[in-house]
């Protein structure tokens, strides 16, 4: 048979579309830690549910889905109807995934075991953070860490199987559902982001080797809750007035955090009157962000230590955090360290 080798069209009818995040994962296998293909396929499964709870979210306003569940979490704050739908969509996705033992979620007071035996991975979620923006139509976002179960497979889960330290994670990504959706994620060899091409249903690669700026202009916090934080706070605050940077505060991590990374800045979240330990919580947002920042030349730290060395206790931990750009963060350290 006659044959002719394929010669990819370069001309303005051929343009290329991107990579696929399947494809991204397939060729970079060898960078995936114990790259057996089960982590790939987890993120695959993170990827899929996300997918269907951005569809949610765009319809967020039309249906029966925003507004308060009638339930509040563990940590005594109101369910959204979508936080709930969020908690489904993941969860499902990663016990149908069957690379997943136990999932410890910011909806769930307990952790869930996912009874099944040959479960290699431990996710800690956040399904929707900044969940209050939802009925505002401002971003929002899902935060996940991996880490290996470290007692035998098959065996029940063990405190120490789900509470690692942060730098104990093999994988760790946020999905910012924005004025597109992304997925920003490491397995610990960089950071690579994708967008959400709507009307073909994939992620393609969009944000190649994120690199957190050296230092910027922007900082993070909710002003309004510094009053009785570390005076240091204070005056951090008022040198990053004087020096003419920019304030930016959403209320929605993801979002925030997104943000700085790719702009250069701050994120604060000290310890307040009403949050003595700091809001955020240590095993779902933190960490995952704090691996990514990292990942990326960035910094992430409570004050006193890396975010990423910090032992967790409990489930539902909370931390003071700062995090973001290197020279940013240091600098703080300089005001809270006295
Ligand atoms: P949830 O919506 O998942 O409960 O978390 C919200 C959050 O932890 C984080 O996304 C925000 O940055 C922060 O709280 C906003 O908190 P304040 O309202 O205290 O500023």
């Amino acid at each position: 048979m006659k044959t002719k080798p394929y010669k990819q069209d370069t001309s303005p009818l051929g343009y290329a579309v991107g990579v696929t995040l399947d494809r991204f994962i397939k060729s970079n296998q060898a960078d995936f830690p114990f790259a057996t293909g089960e982590l790939s396929q987890l993120l695959r499964d993170i990827a899929l549910a996300s997918k269907i709870v951005s569809r949610e979210i765009s319809r967020a306003g039309l249906g029966q889905v925003t507004g308060a569940f009638g339930q509040t979490n563990v940590q005594g704050e109101e369910q959204q109807k979508l936080d709930v739908v969020a908690n489904i969509r993941f969860t499902r996705a990663l016990t149908k995934g069957g690379e997943v033992c136990a999932v410890v979620s910011e909806e769930d007071d307990e952790v869930i075991d996912l009874q099944n035996k040959t479960g290699k991975y431990v996710v800690a979620i956040d399904p929707l953070d900044g969940s209050s923006n939802i009925d505002v139509n401002v971003s929002i976002g899902t935060i996940f860490s991996i880490y290996r179960r470290v007692t035998p497979m098959g065996s029940p889960i063990q405190p120490e199987d789900v509470l690692q330290k942060g730098c104990q994670q093999v994988a760790a990504g946020y999905v910012l559902y924005g004025s597109s959706t992304m997925l920003v994620f490491t397995t610990g060899n960089g950071v690579n982001g994708f967008t959400y091409e709507q009307s073909l249903g994939e992620f393609f690669l969009s944000h190649h080797d994120i690199q957190a700026p050296l230092t910027g202009q922007i900082f993070t916090i909710n002003d309004g809750l510094t009053p009785g934080a570390d005076p240091g706070i204070a005056g951090f605050l008022n040198a990053c007035k004087q020096n003419g940077r920019t304030a930016r505060y959403i209320g929605s991590l993801v979002a925030d955090f997104h943000r700085n990374l790719l702009k250069g800045g701050i994120y604060l979240y000290p310890a307040t009157v009403a949050n003595p330990n700091g809001k955020i919580r240590l095993a779902y947002e933190a960490n995952a962000l704090a691996f990514i920042a990292e990942q990326a030349g960035g910094k992430a730290t409570d004050g006193m230590q890396r975010i990423l060395d910090i032992p967790p206790l409990s489930l539902h931990q909370r931390t003071p955090i700062f995090i973001g750009s290197v020279e940013l963060v240091d600098e703080l350290e300089t005001y809270v360290n006295g």
